[in-house]
């Protein structure tokens, strides 16, 4: 068993290392964008809570941007990939409203990433934080707070640690 386990994790080892900085999961595809490991599920579109579970099945979590240099990034992989729509992150203020913070590890929103006008909780029912907002007459899209039940794509980032452990 514990031969065969080896065996398994080289295997998935060599798959990996010949998809260079692509990190093989037992859904899909985690790609190195910087320094995170990132699944971006532009096929799919989902609810907030199903977005989030869906990463949590992958063992990560919905994306929380911790530098600006992660937000240039993923907004760069995106345009390059020509895959820029609106996704899900871990953003949100359903704790308390007006409040948001990164879900995956509690911390405030405090990055100047907002499109203009936003976080608005238009019509007092926008909680849930996507990546990928264009507000009218802008041509850099940002972060918006929408409506938890709005189904849209989502990006799920895994630590660099836990990626190490999938392969
Ligand atoms: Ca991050
Ligand atoms: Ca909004």
């Amino acid at each position: 068993m514990f031969v065969k386990c080896v065996q398994f994790t080289l295997f998935l080892g060599l798959v990996a290392s010949t998809l260079g900085n692509a990190v093989l999961n037992r859904d899909g595809l985690f790609t190195q964008i910087g320094n995170g490991y990132y699944y971006i599920a532009h096929e799919n579109y989902t609810k907030w809570f199903n977005a989030y579970e869906d990463c949590r099945r992958m063992g990560s979590e919905l994306i929380t941007i911790d530098t600006i240099e992660e937000w240039h990034a993923i907004n760069k992989y995106l345009n390059n990939m020509n895959i820029m729509k609106s996704y899900w992150t871990s953003g949100n203020d359903l704790a308390e409203t007006g409040k948001h913070v990164w879900f995956s590890n509690g911390e405030p929103i405090t990055l100047d990433i907002w499109a203009p006008g936003q976080p608005d909780n238009y019509q007092n029912r926008e909680h849930c934080d996507m990546l990928g907002w264009y507000s009218k007459g802008q041509d850099i899209p940002q972060l918006n707070d929408g409506g938890c039940d709005g189904i849209i794509s989502y990006i799920c980032e895994a630590s660099s640690l836990h990626a190490q452990q999938i392969i």
